[in-house]
């Protein structure tokens, strides 16, 4: 027989005062419903396994938001926020990230969920945050697809950068899409010019959609990357236009978005939730707010995903540790692949290689 309640809460009066300064829950349209949210077979038998310890007054529950770090939790009957059970918080394990699945309980005399235990992921979205003392942070758990959102404007379009987000992207499992924005600002030689040198670096695997929000093309393709039954987030700098994206899939205003600034088009970090909102005919994105840095730490697999023809080659050189650069032997500069893809590969291999030589290697991706 299962052991029932009994944990013991965390809460301190400040995080209670910070909590109760958030957006009630009751007026946040664009949830997923919990029917849209589907665990997956392994997290379902880790719940089953979680209830048999904590008592069938445990449920299941997804993390739907996250509002300065306080998570909100969708069950099948309830979107509730929630705080971590003590013994969660001293082991080190009191984080959860949009997309992640817990065992949670709800006792009747409280309006706040308790988290009993986090779900193993499927797969887990991370970049590294911070130098030499950094960790990694997980943007969001669970996810199928990661879109990397960039504006097409002269100074914000960059395409080493989307090669970049694809290799944390593949690294951590998910599928990578590209979504261009602010077609509307530039002429169509300079659309088609973008969509070339995406192509060059990624080549025809990976969709790119050419998108403007202000007059409504290009939403429809958008849309069709994310199905029903699909988790995607949005990964890119402030002001790149994704919560207007967001938006504009939904139909109506439900994410704030920013202003950029006139003088140099830089965003502001408008969005400063994490939340997952859900399309109608389609399925959930994740909202997020920009990101300025994506360091890569470990993330060779990714980097080998993105670039599986030269990462083959590269397993040939003549020496280990080749850069790539001047060792005789070297398969990858004498094979006959495209020289601005070298460049794009050598280039992280060799910013991973510096950055596991001076991150925190206990820590490490
Ligand atoms: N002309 C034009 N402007 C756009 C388009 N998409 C977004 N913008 C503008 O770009 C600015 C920034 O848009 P947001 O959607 O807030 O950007 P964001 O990526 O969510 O930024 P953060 O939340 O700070 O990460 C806003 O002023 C939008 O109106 C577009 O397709 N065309
Ligand atoms: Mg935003
Ligand atoms: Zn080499």
């Amino acid at each position: 027989m299962a052991k029932r309640g009994g944990s013991k809460r965390t809460q301190s009066t400040d995080a209670g005062r910070v909590i109760e300064a958030l957006p009630a829950l009751s007026h946040l349209a664009d949830v997923p419903n919990f029917d849209e949210l589907k665990p997956h077979d392994s997290q379902r038998a880790a719940f089953a396994r979680a209830q048999d310890r904590l008592g069938d007054d445990v449920e299941l529950a997804c993390v739907v938001r996250l509002d300065r770090g306080f998570p909100a939790l969708a069950t099948e009957n309830a979107l509730f926020r929630a705080e971590f059970a003590t013994k969660l918080t001293k082991g080190g394990d009191s984080r959860v990230a949009v997309g992640d699945w817990v065992a949670a309980r709800r006792p009747a005399e409280h309006d706040m969920g308790l988290i009993e235990e986090i779900l193993p992921r499927t797969s887990d979205i991370a970049r590294w945050r911070g130098k030499a003392r950094g960790e990694k942070q997980t943007l969001a758990a669970n996810v199928d697809i990661v879109i990397v959102v960039q504006a097409l404007l002269p100074g914000e379009f960059d395409p080493e950068r989307i090669v970049r987000s694809a290799v944390i992207a593949r690294d951590c499992g998910a599928e990578v899409a590209v979504v261009l924005t602010k077609a509307d600002r530039v002429d169509a030689a300079h659309r088609e010019a973008a969509v070339a040198a995406i192509r060059a670096l990624i080549g025809d695997d990976v969709s790119i959609a050419v998108t403007s929000s202000e007059e409504g093309s290009g939403i429809d393709d958008v849309r069709a990357l994310v199905p029903s039954g699909t988790i995607a987030i949005v990964l890119g700098e402030s002001g790149a236009g994704k919560s207007t994206l967001l938006n504009a899939l939904l139909g109506h205003e439900a994410l704030e978005t920013g202003a950029v600034r006139e003088r140099d088009d830089a965003g502001r970090h408008t969005t400063v939730a994490r939340r997952m909102v859900s399309l109608p005919n389609a399925g959930i994105i994740v909202d997020e707010p920009g990101l300025r840095s994506l360091p890569l730490v470990g993330h060779e697999r990714g980097l080998a995903k993105v670039f599986p023809d030269i990462a083959e080659a590269a397993s040939t050189c003549k020496f280990r540790d080749c850069t790539h650069t001047h060792e005789p032997g070297c398969a990858v500069r004498g094979g006959s692949f495209a020289p601005e893809r070298v460049a794009a590969y050598v280039a992280l291999a060799s910013e991973m290689r510096a950055n596991a030589a001076t991150l925190d290697p206990d820590i490490v991706l």
